[in-house]
């Protein structure tokens, strides 16, 4: 049996999750209009992959006999002064996202539900990933500065990226 407030907690992420597509999207929105259609496909990516992570607490919760409870998602900017600090808010976000996964982490701990700690275990090596991902191109953007043809050639790169359902367990 999962308890309520593991039930409340997994509905909170799932509004989390649904909240980082939304910003993700939100920047690829942000991108297109700069016609950086690479760094665009890059967070249109991205937003599909939070689309996963929500979806898989969705169907974890449905498993479990808990109840979805879908909430307002927030909504987010839709501006930001230059790509890097756009990709600056996205560590930022990732690092909040993975505080609130350890937290969910503790409460099943708390709550001696060994079943939802192993199920989390897949969102804290996501998290490892998801930061690791961020932190790279935080830290190529970084070095290329102003250098506009770096920035270009970044584009180009990131235009590649495709949608893959992460392993799951
Ligand atoms: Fe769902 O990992 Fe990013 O936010």
């Amino acid at each position: 049996m999962i308890s309520k407030k593991i039930v409340d907690t997994i509905n909170a992420q799932i509004n989390e999750e649904l909240f980082s597509s939304y910003l993700y999207l939100s920047m690829a929105a942000y991108f297109e209009n700069m016609s950086l259609t690479g760094f665009a496909n890059w967070m249109r990516i991205q937003a599909q992959e939070e689309q996963f992570h929500a979806m898989k607490f969705f169907d974890y919760l449905i498993e479990r006999g808990g109840e979805v409870e879908l909430l307002a998602i927030e909504k987010p900017e839709n501006k930001w002064d230059s790509i890097l600090i756009a990709f600056e808010e996205t560590l930022k976000h990732e690092e909040h996202i993975t505080e609130r996964i350890n937290n969910l982490v503790s409460i099943a701990f708390d709550e001696k539900d060994y079943a939802a700690q192993n199920f989390l275990q897949w969102y804290v090596d996501e998290q490892v990933e998801e930061e690791a991902a961020a932190s790279q191109i935080l830290e190529q953007l970084r070095f290329l500065g102003e250098n506009k043809h770096g920035l270009l050639m970044l584009d180009r790169e990131f235009r590649t990226r495709v949608f893959t359902p992460p392993v799951t367990a």
